[in-house]
């Protein structure tokens, strides 16, 4: 059984300078390594493979090869059962892979404890439907018995970003087992640690070698061969809807499927009958959660007139009372930003907006974490009274910084939500059932939530519609991705 070599990380026995290929710890061919950074730190904390096309080859080699050994003679039951056992693994190691992600990505650690929850419960799910996803037989009259499989689609990929890097990691691995594939993750950049800890988990509870490797590396050298390899037959992606369309065009090159979760650009309607407190709970929730990067998160607050005023007193003071800090630090709920790129395109959207004369209600700095004063941190905040075709109201900022548009009615506020190129989730909190039920109808998006933002869980289908993605992840639907039907008619 493979084990966590000793690593050169500082945070004690984290990450392996090396790739995850065949159930083994392998170094690049290269030998060539990257740093991740802490961001609550503003420093390197650790070393990892800096993979390339060689590295990617062995990677999906060994994913081939793996699908037509062992793996494939399983039943689904025994499929379910090593990923029941996976999420039983991922719960006795939830400290360290919460530690883990804490220190590549910069959220708080109560929130990465909450994503390592999650991701147990995504192999809990999947095992669980392993052996549920059916055929169906076909009425062709009594000449014929027509049926068909659903197969394994083979060996898929799984790239992977930064913010949530274990739980989305998490959400396609285990739907894609579930359904008999083989994997390659490849993480991002910034935060490969808790993908290759997962890796070595998967292998503890019972995966043979092969069945899903990682290798570590940049979008460009290790991503690109990943998504363009002809042997790879669907791709999972979630990041930018730039690089989307181009994995898109790579993967169409091999006709491989894609599942695409991309960008977001969320309104959080908020009508003058609401709960004022419980939308309140969850506008503030919606764009503050790790630090505002989220796909999904509520960067808009559409809100009605005759309330507008109130609640933004209220959410303002909300903003002023989180308190930013690393993320291992006590009593801290508010975390960094994942890099300085990514801090600077965060920063520049609202430098960009005080300059074309939008009202910064509260926030709007680059920061750092007042205990130590390092890190990558932006304050928590509100641009009030936005114009509907401002660049922050268009664009996907992907940090603590919400826009905030006015409306006069609940046919105004359908309009405002749909007036953006994103379409992948609206906010809405109402009293008013019909207008609940009519605006649910009305808004373009893949989920609408009301009365809470973030509401479902594995058990819902997750996904964007036009800019902000394609396919669904999530629910029994994911795993119908990840595999192929088969007809089968007989003459008799
Ligand atoms: O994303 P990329 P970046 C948005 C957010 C953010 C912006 C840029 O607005 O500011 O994207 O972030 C891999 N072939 N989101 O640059 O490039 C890359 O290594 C194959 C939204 O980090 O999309 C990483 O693993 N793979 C989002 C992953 O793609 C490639 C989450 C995402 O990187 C590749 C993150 C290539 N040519 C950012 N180039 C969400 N939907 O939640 C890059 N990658």
């Amino acid at each position: 059984m493979a084990t966590l070599p000793a690593t050169n990380s500082p945070a004690s026995g984290l990450l392996p300078s090396r790739h995850f290929i065949d159930g083994e710890w392998r170094a690049s061919h290269s030998r060539a390594t990257m740093p991740t950074f802490d961001p609550g730190r503003a420093e390197i904390h650790a070393e990892f493979a800096a993979g390339g096309a060689d590295d990617v080859i062995d990677a999906v080699a060994s994913a081939k090869q793996a699908g037509q050994g062992e793996w494939r003679k399983l039943s689904p039951t025994g499929r379910g059962r090593i990923l029941a056992k996976a999420a039983a693994l991922i719960r006795e190691n939830a400290e360290r892979l919460a530690v883990a992600e804490v220190l590549d990505s910069g959220k708080t650690l109560a929130e990465a404890r909450g994503d390592v929850r999650g991701s147990a419960r995504a192999f809990d799910y999947y095992a669980g439907a392993a052996d549920k996803h059916e055929g169906k037989a076909y009425p062709l009259g009594p000449d014929y018995t027509s049926y068909s499989i659903e197969e394994p689609v083979g060996v898929t990929a799984h790239i992977v970003p930064w913010n949530y890097p274990l739980s989305t990691a998490c959400r396609s691995v285990a739907p894609a087992l579930a359904a008999g594939c083989t994997a390659v993750v490849k993480p991002a950049e910034q935060t490969p640690m808790t993908a290759l800890l997962l890796a070595e988990i998967l292998v503890q509870a019972g995966l043979p070698p092969g069945v899903c490797n990682v290798v570590t590396g940049t979008g460009a050298a290790a991503g690109a061969p990943l998504v363009s390899h002809p042997d790879v037959r669907h791709v999972t992606f979630t990041g930018s809807t730039a690089t989307g369309i181009h994995v898109m065009k790579m993967a169409a090159q091999n006709v491989a499927s894609v599942t695409l979760e991309l960008g977001g650009k969320s309104p959080n309607i908020v009508l003058a009958d609401a709960d004022l407190g419980v939308a309140l709970d969850n506008v503030v929730g919606a764009i503050f959660e790790n630090a505002g990067q989220i796909c999904s998160a509520g960067s808009r607050l559409v809100i009605e007139r005759s309330i507008h005023a109130e609640f933004i007193e209220k959410l303002v003071a909300r903003a002023r009372a989180l308190r930013i800090g690393h993320g291992l630090s006590e009593g801290v709920n508010f975390g960094a930003i994942n890099s300085a790129e990514h801090l600077r395109k965060v920063s520049s959207y609202v430098v960009d907006a005080k300059a074309r004369g939008v009202e910064v209600t509260v926030g709007g700095n680059v920061t750092t974490d007042p205990a130590t004063g390092k890190g990558w941190f932006f304050e928590p905040t509100v641009l009030d009274r936005v114009r509907w075709d401002d660049p922050v109201v268009q664009e996907e900022i992907f940090g603590p910084v919400l826009a905030v548009q006015v409306v006069d009615s609940a046919e105004e506020a359908i309009a405002a939500a749909n007036c953006t190129d994103f379409a992948l989730v609206a906010g809405l909190f109402t009293r008013d059932l019909s207008k609940a039920h009519r605006i649910a109808r009305d808004v373009d998006a893949g989920q609408v939530y009301v009365n809470e933002y973030f509401a479902g869980g594995i058990e819902t289908p997750f996904g964007g519609n036009r800019r902000s993605g394609i396919g669904r992840e999530k629910g029994l639907i994911a795993v119908a991705s990840y595999c192929k039907t088969k007809a089968v008619t007989i003459r008799l």
